[in-house]
């Protein structure tokens, strides 16, 4: 035995190529991939030109499209951004876990720090990470009580992030300020913050008691708590000073910040989850952007989303990394129009078509809720763009990127996720076998390439405010999403079929990980 352990070390050190080539191909720093990941917020499969949308211009994310891989049945899973962003990150169902629904900001760290998460994937890849931009799975070991004057004692760190630069939660919620590292960016020791998502602190003002303070946006509905920036918000906070972000400056920022991590790691592999704040509300893109479409706010701020792009590719070209650099462009959940601010997102939006021509926005069961615009750029492994009908799910990047790092996954650890990485990079067209969505009441559909089915729920067609359609209904719902974009009911007609899909999620509800 010992013998033989000498002979082979021996053999190795005379002929490592030769053993190299035997082996799985280890790839040099140099060769190895960056990965950068730019998911917007509630962009809609419509809302890019290359997804065909005339009212506003989307020239950057066009030319990753021309370039790449451009998905037309892709889905996010789900409807909502803090259960879907878990799920991408974690390789795991959100609704396996029971405090994975839109987070307040200040929810304690939803994914916990021994789970191993895509950053932890690239990390013991010997991968450089960072995230910037919205983040909304919580932060700290404990809900509402965060100190934020102090480094937090649970961040992204703890979850293989080396670097970032984040919003706790959305636009819309407090605390208003970027969290760099584990604490607040920029702080201000003049204006120390407190956060309550119950009750507000004397002597402030609120959207609802104070609308005179609104000069830069008002609530349509909701968001009539803490003010910052002439905008109000979800939940209450005081203090911050010179902490408190511009809503006009954020995409600047966190673009800024983007581009300095390219830089600093240009000579290194990096993997940079970049989460845009467009267009998400409130939505106020800085003044260079206003007027760049005729939709207003909202429109604007997919100008501003596409000029992010423009950014980091701009950074790429400068320092010859866009060759090798695997780009996936991409979105949290579905469009919605009107989401509580009084941005006249509805009024201007012409022929404009959020969705496309699918059935349903963000928060529903049906398709506009989940299927979003995806496309993957990597100019020396993808030759020839292609426009991909494959049924894919946002679940598997887990997976299909630890497949292209050579990335070794601990056992338990994304447990729902699938390595496609062949569909995704378009060598084939092969589709999920099927795909599990999760709507904002917890009801779960199954898609496969023909068939939608949605699973019986309780809560009504419409959202009271957001003129949302939300699929939800205590009747079995069954569609030929192949003959048209969930129109007809056909649960009736073809009982087996409704069977199958029952028999799918219930396999999956029962396979407890
Ligand atoms: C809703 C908010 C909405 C948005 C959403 C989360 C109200 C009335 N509406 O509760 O504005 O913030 O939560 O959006 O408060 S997501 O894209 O982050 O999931
Ligand atoms: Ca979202």
């Amino acid at each position: 035995m010992k013998a033989s352990l000498i002979l082979t070390s021996g053999l190795a050190l005379l002929v490592p190529n030769m053993l190299q080539a035997a082996g799985p191909k280890v790839l040099s720093d140099r060769e190895r991939p960056n990965v950068i990941f730019i998911y917007a917020d509630d962009l809609g499969y419509g809302d890019l030109e290359c997804y065909g949308a005339n009212r506003v211009q989307t020239p950057n994310v066009n030319r990753l499209a021309n370039a790449g891989i451009r998905f037309t049945n892709a889905h996010a899973v789900a409807s909502t951004s803090t259960p879907s962003r878990y799920a991408m990150l974690t390789g795991e169902y959100a609704w396996r876990r029971p405090d994975t629904d839109i987070a307040a900001g200040n929810a304690q760290m939803i994914i916990r720090p021994e789970q191993f998460t895509l950053a932890d994937l690239f990390k013991s890849s010997g991968y450089a990470t960072a995230a910037i931009g919205k983040w909304h799975l919580g932060l700290g070991d404990k809900t509402g009580e965060q100190d934020w004057n102090a480094p937090l004692p649970a961040a992204l760190g703890d979850l293989g992030f080396d670097y970032h630069y984040i919003m706790a939660a959305t636009g819309d919620r407090v605390p208003c300020v970027f969290i760099e590292n584990g604490q607040v960016a920029n702080y201000d020791p003049s204006a120390p913050i407190e956060v309550s998502y119950e009750k507000n602190f004397e002597g402030e003002p609120t959207g609802r008691d104070n609308p005179e303070l609104l000069y830069n946006l008002k609530p349509s509905f909701g968001h009539d708590m803490s003010i910052v920036n002439g905008i109000s918000r979800i939940g209450y906070m005081k203090g911050g000073g010179k902490a408190l972000w511009k809503d006009e400056n954020i995409a600047d920022s966190i673009v800024v910040h983007a581009q300095n991590f390219i830089r600093a790691h240009q000579d290194k592999p990096f993997f940079m989850y970049f989460a845009t704040n467009d267009i998400h509300v409130p939505r106020f893109p800085h003044d260079r952007f206003r007027g760049k479409s005729p939709m207003g706010l909202r429109g604007d701020a997919i100008a501003q989303f596409d000029w992010s792009v423009g950014e980091l590719l701009k950074t790429l070209d400068e320092l010859g990394l866009t060759e090798n650099t695997l780009i996936i462009v991409s979105s949290d959940n579905g469009a919605v129009v009107d989401d509580g601010y009084a941005d006249e997102a509805f009024e201007k939006l012409g022929d404009h078509k959020p969705v496309g021509p699918l059935r349903g926005n963000k928060y529903s069961a049906f398709e506009g809720g989940t299927r979003i615009p995806a496309i993957v750029h990597w100019p020396k492994e993808i030759k020839r763009p292609m426009v991909s009908e494959a049924l894919v799910s946002q679940i598997d990047w887990f997976r299909s990127l630890a497949s292209l790092v050579d990335a070794r996954i601990p056992k338990g650890a994304a447990p729902d996720s699938q390595d496609h990485l062949d569909t995704w990079l378009g060598k084939n067209q092969d589709d999920r076998e099927w795909v599990i969505e999760q709507a904002l009441n917890h009801a779960l559909s199954v898609r496969t390439r023909d068939w939608k089915y949605i699973e019986p729920s309780y809560g009504g067609g419409f959202m009271s405010h957001e003129r949302v359609e939300t699929g939800f209904s205590l009747e079995p719902q069954l569609y030929r999403v192949s003959e048209d974009y969930e129109q007809k009911n056909v649960a009736e007609e073809y009982p087996e079929i409704v069977y199958r899909m029952q028999g799918i999620l219930k396999a999956e509800r029962d396979n407890v990980k």
